[in-house]
């Protein structure tokens, strides 16, 4: 009998979710499209090295990274099951230069913003790697081209990640409910394990690159120093392996601006918008140490930004640190 029996599946979820919040215009297909993908994604993970999907590709992407053969896969995977769900008007991704803007009718459209493939220093060596979501509502009546991508996080009506862990794991976020959702891989169905998510209130960890601590500026090392003495220390280097254990944990992580990367590491539209939308539906915040992250108002498609993401008592506090409080 597949193990997701009894439960309510992630269908009937985002069905009966798109009910309460009044969202009748495909919400729910879009969401679909993004397990439908991950299911497919975590097979090449699974299987990594016998489906010959581990190694580079050979290019290097916008950023001037390396692209892996399963960050290019996975790219291909969710634009291919995006563009099919029939409610994505325009897609943004890491590993594509230019917005897929999908021909046809789609007045009701949906933006999605994705990072298909997180934590690509972690592929070939079997370490927990994940996908990222942000969904924006289509402006109405909008033609959509590449600048109706740059809408800031606070306009998120969504956001979603899933972790290629020990198992895989979808966690959705609408308007102040966060869900997870564990995939049965017998049957391809994610049902509910872990309703109503709430960041706890104790902090139990904090995630940084401590590696990173000799290019810091004085405040931001005093703000780590704060976090170092406080707190255990946990770092995947996977962003939604980190975030997915301290969403549940209760813990902050920080990637900030340093000498050597002065707008920090991460990429906004799709790392720090989808997990600060997360992280504020669970209770929790997201911060550059000077701005609300929710709040930027983007100008590229593929900008990064300093990120301190996690329980909000210790997000304000590290802030303050970094501001010389
Ligand atoms: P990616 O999207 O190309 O995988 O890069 C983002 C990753 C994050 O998952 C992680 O938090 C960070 O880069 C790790 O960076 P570092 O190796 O500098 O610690
Ligand atoms: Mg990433």
């Amino acid at each position: 009998m597949p193990v997701a029996e009894h439960r309510t599946t992630l269908q009937e979820y985002v069905i009966l979710e798109c009910q309460e919040k009044g969202q009748h215009d495909g919400l729910d297909a879009v969401i679909m499209a993004i397990a439908d993908g991950s299911c497919r994604v975590q097979q090449q993970v699974q299987q990594a090295a016998l489906a010959d999907v581990l190694g580079v590709t050979g290019e290097t992407n916008v950023q001037g990274e390396i692209v892996q053969r399963l960050d290019k896969a996975s790219s291909d995977i969710f634009v291919e099951t995006l563009s099919q769900s029939g409610h994505v008007a325009a897609i943004g991704c890491e590993e594509i230069e230019k917005p897929v803007i999908i021909e046809g009718d789609v007045a009701d459209g949906y933006i999605v913003l994705m990072d298909p493939l997180d934590g690509s220093s972690n592929i070939d060596v079997a370490v927990s790697i994940g996908s990222i979501f942000g969904i924006w509502r289509k402006k109405p009546g909008e033609t959509v081209n590449e600048d109706s991508l740059l809408r800031p996080g606070n306009e998120q009506i969504a956001a979603a990640y899933v972790v290629y862990g020990s198992s895989t794991v979808l966690v959705l976020a609408t308007k102040n409910n966060v869900c997870g959702f564990t995939l049965d891989c017998a049957s391809g169905v994610f049902a509910v394990t872990h309703p109503h998510i709430k960041i706890p209130a104790e902090c139990a960890y904090y995630s940084t690159n401590e590696g990173n601590n000799k290019v810091l500026d004085e405040p931001t090392k005093k703000a780590i120093a704060f976090l170092r003495d406080k707190y255990s220390q946990r770092y995947v280097g996977s962003l939604v392996a980190d975030f997915h254990r301290n969403l549940l944990k209760g813990g902050i992580f920080a990637y900030p601006a340093d000498q050597n990367r002065k707008d920090g590491r991460l990429r906004l539209m799709y790392e720090a918008n989808p997990l600060g939308y997360v992280a504020e539906q669970a209770g929790g915040a997201a911060s550059t140490g000077y701005q609300r992250i929710l709040d930027i108002v983007p100008q590229q498609l593929h900008q990064r930004t300093p990120l301190i993401l996690g329980n909000k008592d210790v997000v304000e506090q590290t802030v303050l640190v970094i501001n010389g409080g």
